[in-house]
């Protein structure tokens, strides 16, 4: 997908995708905090380097992404032979992570032995060190396949390139000023682009040391004494709602917010307690983070700022028409740049699907630029696509996994405006259980917990039009 290259992406592929470990300015610093566990530097790449001899010349390897010292040490290791990574939720139910597993390919799974997983295990200790060296992969080496839901189907493979990742992560350096000074502070999941690759590599080619605060809870970021923090627009409102540990983030230097709009009263809110005016940064997982407000520049609630370094962007109106740049006129937002992903795995159709004929990435949301070139977020095109808690869900891959409940016929599913998690997940079902929890529970055990709905209403027939489609616009109407 990629295009012709930018000198942004000359420069970041001129370098180790994890340039702090190789250079090893301060080899004891600390490098990698997560709960109570610490790596220096040298000892992150001692032990790393241990994975990857055991690793190296494997068409991929999978792990369970669990938010530990051990996960950081795996995808280190991967990276450093050049292999590439499958990082699955650790709360994956059965049918999710059999399809990564089938779908992906991993020849390994590192970490710790799964009852549901077949694969040679290769364990992963903090201990072992090693000395070889590995020379840089090319940069066209995919790092990462990272599994994200799409409207409808199964999880998607998202085959992200070294060089993207080092566009990427190179482009929000210079937005945010980031630099080895900074202490890094998040407790975001390691399997998706947030937490894994801004908030580990992006940590670990900078320099800035990374304290993970396993789960991203308001007392533990108040507690962790960074200098720039990054969180879930659902973060950060749980974050104002305790505000001892909100005024404990004012000696920060950033408060970073993504992966869902941030409410403009959270953004106030914040303000107001820590002193501190967020930045708001806009990516997906096919394409990274694409547009950030600056660290030297303005910061406007309900606004993403400025497309990064290396990273070009256009609305698109119905007939295909570039929209004006007036702040108003909403359009279909596309994206071109190094930091794009190389394909969905295993789906060339897909891939097709959301490039334009001259190489640009669909991204499925409709936004605004103002004449300064700021960017708005109004939506998504596709209702079916529902983000809560920060997290990316297709309404047919919940709507399938229902369908496969004994007593469940019919399965619409919707995302509801919700005051904490920004939207939550509401399914409507036809059949003959009118036991909620059950539901709730069937799902969660299938899916990762947080594809769970919160809510379940059986009716006696979904709405259909005559075409049998299913009219979701009254499942929101009807929605209490
Ligand atoms: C309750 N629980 C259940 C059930 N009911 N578990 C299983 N089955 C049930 N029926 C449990 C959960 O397991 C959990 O338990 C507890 O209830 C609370 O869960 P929940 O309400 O779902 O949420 P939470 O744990 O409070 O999490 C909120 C959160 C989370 C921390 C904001 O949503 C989160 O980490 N979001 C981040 C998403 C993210 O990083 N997205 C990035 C993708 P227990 O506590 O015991 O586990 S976007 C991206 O990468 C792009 C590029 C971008 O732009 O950034
Ligand atoms: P994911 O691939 O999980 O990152 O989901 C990407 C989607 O999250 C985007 O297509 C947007 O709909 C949404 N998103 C990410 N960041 C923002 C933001 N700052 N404001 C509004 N929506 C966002």
């Amino acid at each position: 997908m990629t295009a012709a290259r930018s000198p942004e992406y000359q420069k970041a592929t001129a370098m180790a995708l994890l340039t702090s470990l190789h250079e090893q300015t301060s080899p004891a610093g600390p490098a990698v905090t997560i709960g109570d566990r610490t790596l220096t530097r040298e000892d992150l790449l001692a032990a790393a380097t241990a994975v990857a001899d055991r690793v190296a010349g494997s068409r991929s390897a999978a792990l369970d992404a669990v938010p530990d010292i051990t996960t950081v040490i795996a995808v280190t290791g991967c990276l450093l032979a050049g292999v590439p990574v499958v990082p699955v939720p650790p709360d994956s139910g059965t049918t999710e992570r059999r399809h990564i597993l089938t779908d992906s390919g991993a020849e390994l799974w590192l970490g710790t032995q799964h009852p549901d997983v077949r694969l040679p295990t290769v364990p992963v200790d903090a201990q072992a060190r090693s000395a070889t060296t590995y020379p840089e992969p090319d940069p066209a080496t995919t790092a990462l396949i990272i599994y994200t839901s799409g409207t409808t189907g199964a999880p998607k493979g998202v085959v992200l390139s070294r060089r993207a990742i080092a566009a990427g992560l190179d482009g929000l350096a210079e937005a945010w000023q980031w630099t080895p000074e900074d202490v890094l502070v998040h407790g975001l999941p390691l399997f998706h682009v947030h937490g894994l690759v801004l908030g580990v590599l992006g940590a670990l080619r900078i320099g800035s040391p990374l304290v993970h605060t396993v789960r991203p809870n308001p007392a533990r970021y108040a507690r962790a004494a960074g200098t720039l923090y990054f969180g879930v627009p659902t973060v950060w409102s749980r974050i104002c709602a305790d505000p001892d540990s909100a005024r404990a983030l004012s000696g920060a230097r950033l408060l970073v917010s993504g992966s869902a709009p941030l409410p403009v009263p959270v953004f106030e809110s914040l303000t107001a307690l820590t002193g501190i005016r967020p930045i708001e940064r806009y990516g997906m997982t096919e394409t990274q983070i694409t547009i950030s407000t600056r660290a030297d520049g303005e910061r406007r609630p309900g606004w993403v700022g400025l497309p990064l370094a290396g990273v070009r962007t256009r609305i698109r109106a119905e007939s295909g028409d570039l929209c004006p740049h007036d702040g108003e006129s909403l359009g279909r937002l596309e994206i071109q740049g190094d930091i794009l992903f190389d394909r969905y795995l295993n789906n060339p159709e897909k891939t097709a699907e959301v490039t334009t004929s001259d190489g640009w990435f669909r991204t499925g949301d409709i936004a605004a630029i103002d004449a300064g070139g700021f960017h708005r977020i109004a939506g998504r095109e596709s209702v079916d696509m529902i983000k809560s808690g920060g997290y990316r869900i297709g309404a047919g891959e919940v709507e399938h996994a229902l369908l496969a409940h004994p007593l469940i016929r019919e399965a619409a599913v919707i995302g509801v405006p919700d005051p904490d998690l920004g939207q939550r997940i509401v399914a409507y079902i036809v059949g003959d259980t009118s036991d909620e929890q059950s539901v709730i529970d069937f799902a969660a055990e299938h899916l990762s917990k947080h594809k769970r709905p919160r809510e379940v209403h059986r009716i006696d027939a979904l709405p259909r039009n005559a075409m049998g489609k299913v009219q979701k616009k009254l499942l929101h109407e009807r929605h209490p």
